[in-house]
Order: C-alpha cells, then sequence, then structure tokens
C-alpha cells in the first residue's frame, strides 16, 4: 500500500512494515480519545472508531488499550456506515505513562510513539523542582527524550537563579526557556521539532502548553484560558488528548494540564521523616510496626510522641505505591527504578539524546 496522508502523521517504515501482517485491515492513528471513542486518521482521512471486544476482554489495564499516538489495524477506512472497530496496537517504540494520585495502581497513558517529551513548566508561581523531577523521572521509562520547556519567561522574576535551580537536576536533559509575549519567543522549541516526529507537551494546567501550540500552528485551533488570579492555577482548559500538525512537518500532541502524580519512595520519606527516622531504631529491619517486638514506632505511639494516624496514613500510602512489604534492599531498588525506570532504560535514553544532539 502507498501511503501519503499518514507520512504527514508520521508513518514510519516500521510500522507500515508491521501492518502488513493484517490481511484486509487498515493502518491508522489515533488523533484523539474521549474515554472510549477515538478518532483516528487513515490514508483516507478521519474517522470515529471504538475497541473490538477482544480489548476488553484481553486488557489487564489501561496500558493495552490504544492512547493517542498509536498506530491501530481497523476494519474499515471511514465511518459513514457506522464507527470503526480497533482491532490491534502496532508495537509502540515509546510510551509516556503515568500513576495518578490517588487512584492505587491505576495507570495512564499520556501518550504513545513520541520521539520527544516537553515537560513544560511556567516560571511563575508554578515553578517547583520537586515536580519537574518526577516529570523526569517518568520521561526516562518512556524512551522518548525529554526536554525541558520553562514557559512564561516574561514572568520570572531572576531568570538566572531559576535556571540555576534547574541546572541541579536537569542532569544532561537539554532546557529551553520560551515566552508568548515575544515575538519569535517559541523559536527555541522549533529545533526539536523535526518532519515525521512526534512531540508530546504535558505538564501543570495553565502552564501555557495550548498557546503554544497555536503558536507553532500559526492560528487559534486550540482552547487556551486565563490561569486563577488568586493562586495562578490553571483552569483546565484542555480537556482530552489530541495530535495535530504542523505547517512544518511535525507532529504535536496536546495534553490536558496534569494534576498532582502520585507520590514515590522519595517523597514519602520526605514527607515521613519522623517515622522513617524511629524506624531505624526498631529492633528489625523490615519491622511493619504492627506486631514486631521493639518496635520504636508503636512505642513512641504508646507514648503519646506520635499519632497513631500519622502511622495509619503513612501506610495507607505505602499501599498505594506498592511499596508496602518489600525488604530494604527490594525498596532500594523500586527507588531507582521510580527515579530511572531500570538502567538500561536510562542508559538508553542517554544514547538517544547523545545522538540527537550529533545530528
Ligand atoms: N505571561 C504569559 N502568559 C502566558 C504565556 N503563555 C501562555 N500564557 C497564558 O497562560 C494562560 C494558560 O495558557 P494555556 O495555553 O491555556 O495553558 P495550558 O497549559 O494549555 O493549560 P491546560 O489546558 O489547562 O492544561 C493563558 O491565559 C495564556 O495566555 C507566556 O509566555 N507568558
Ligand atoms: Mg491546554
Amino acid at each position: 500500500m502507498e501511503y501519503k496522508n499518514l507520512i504527514k502523521y508520521g508513518l514510519t517504515d516500521r510500522f507500515a512494515q508491521e501492518a502488513t501482517l493484517y490481511d484486509s485491515l487498515y493502518l491508522a492513528r489515533v488523533t484523539e480519545q474521549r474515554r472510549d471513542l477515538y478518532k483516528v486518521v487513515c490514508e483516507n482521512g478521519e474517522l470515529q472508531a471504538g475497541v473490538s471486544g477482544k480489548f476488553i476482554y484481553r486488557a489487564n489495564d489501561n496500558s493495552d488499550f490504544p492512547a493517542v499516538g498509536d498506530w491501530v489495524m481497523i476494519d474499515r477506512m471511514d465511518d459513514s456506515s457506522g464507527n470503526g472497530v480497533i482491532h490491534h496496537i502496532l508495537q509502540r517504540k515509546s510510551l509516556f505513562e503515568r500513576r495518578a494520585a490517588g487512584t492505587g495502581n491505576n495507570i495512564q497513558i499520556v501518550a504513545a510513539n513520541i520521539d520527544t517529551v516537553f515537560l513544560c513548566m511556567s516560571l511563575n508561581a508554578d515553578f517547583n523542582l520537586r515536580r519537574m523531577e518526577r516529570y523526569l523521572s517518568i520521561a526516562w521509562r518512556s524512551m522518548a527524550t525529554p526536554v525541558i520547556v520553562l514557559t512564561k519567561a516574561d514572568l520570572s522574576k531572576d531568570l538566572s537563579f531559576d535556571l540555576s535551580e534547574i541546572a541541579k537536576i536537569s542532569v544532561g536533559t537539554d532546557v529551553v526557556v520560551c515566552t508568548s509575549k515575544e515575538e519569535n519567543g517559541y523559536d527555541a522549541i522549533l529545533s526539536y521539532i523535526k518532519e515525521g516526529e512526534t512531540v508530546a507537551f504535558i505538564g501543570s494546567s495553565g502552564v501555557g502548553k495550548s498557546t503554544l501550540i497555536n503558536l507553532l500552528i500559526g492560528r487559534d485551533v486550540l482552547n487556551t484560558r486565563e490561569i486563577r488570579e488568586e493562586d495562578s492555577k490553571g483552569r483546565h482548559t484542555t480537556t482530552h488528548r489530541q495530535l495535530l500538525v504542523l505547517p512544518g512537518g511535525g507532529i504535536v500532541i496536546d495534553t490536558p494540564g496534569m494534576r498532582e502524580l502520585q507520590l514515590d519512595t522519595a517523597d514519602l520519606s520526605r514527607a515521613f521523616e519522623d517515622i522513617e527516622e524511629l524506624a531505624e531504631q526498631c529492633r528489625f529491619r523490615d519491622c511493619s510496626h504492627i506486631t514486631e517486638p521493639g518496635c520504636a514506632v508503636r512505642k513512641a505511639i504508646e507514648a503519646g510522641e506520635l499519632p497513631q494516624e500519622r502511622l495509619e496514613n503513612y501506610k495507607k500510602l505505602q499501599r498505594e505505591i506498592g511499596y508496602e512489604g518489600l525488604d530494604s534492599r527490594k525498596l532500594e531498588q523500586k527507588k531507582i527504578e521510580s527515579m530511572f525506570g531500570s538502567m538500561g532504560e536510562m542508559k538508553q535514553t542517554m544514547r538517544n539524546i547523545k545522538k540527537k544532539n550529533k545530528r
């Protein structure tokens, strides 16, 4: 099959090749998702689609369902006689996923098959190094190359200080500074968007992701809205993920503002330093502070030095992030994984970055 339209949407030989394995199905890319209804684009244009029953039957979690950016095999080329049915997802080359706060281990797919992920944070009140660390840690796992994008440079009180702060955590990741208030204020980003490649913008609500994409497109195709005056927080203007083609040839994915990411162990330790310090004095290193003799945490509760509630809250969060019941060696490993994905993935991403920078 000769593809023209899909090449504009980032089709590479590797996906075209894989698609030949499926007789009587058509290749398409997911451009939008609203709950279980998808918009996909195929060689003949856009159509609406849902997933086959097999997906629902076989899926273990959200990552088994199609996401924006996925290449899929679908049963028709237009939806004039009903929505299309997605039968397969082609093997993903990258996957940006996150665990949402307060949802246990529920995984959300932010975008699939992206080459570069712009981790956006604004230089106003939203500026928060810990949050950028979390973004970087999920980016390492995704196999996409992260780029730190600092937006709203016009609002920074001390740009050189902010940049020196970011340098402390950026570990080899490029940092780009932007503003929509100046002509060409977003040019620095353009060099990262190559023809046929897919980039995604992620970050808190209100940092200016959609504004930025509108500027890149040269038209206001996406809704944007002022942030709240009282606390500089965004209003969750973008409500679903969407893939768009830039006039210059790249493909961009806009995403809704991320609410807080789930805690990882490092955050847990920081937030519950008192308990972790007491735990070091427990007789057993892997004390669960329930029935073990010589438990310093329970002793502190009995002495009225530590509220029982605090221990319960700590355990609840431990359960949420799935670290409960791990011994200290496994816990250390988990911490490393949560920072960098596996070491192999981190190294691979580092190599990708080096290769990219050479080009
Ligand atoms: N001062 C200043 N304001 C900006 C800049 N970029 C965007 N804004 C404003 O910030 C507000 C939020 O921008 P959006 O583009 O809607 O933010 P978003 O990141 O897409 O937000 P969600 O869709 O809610 O995730 C709008 O009022 C923009 O005009 C900038 O560089 N400087
Ligand atoms: Mg938006």
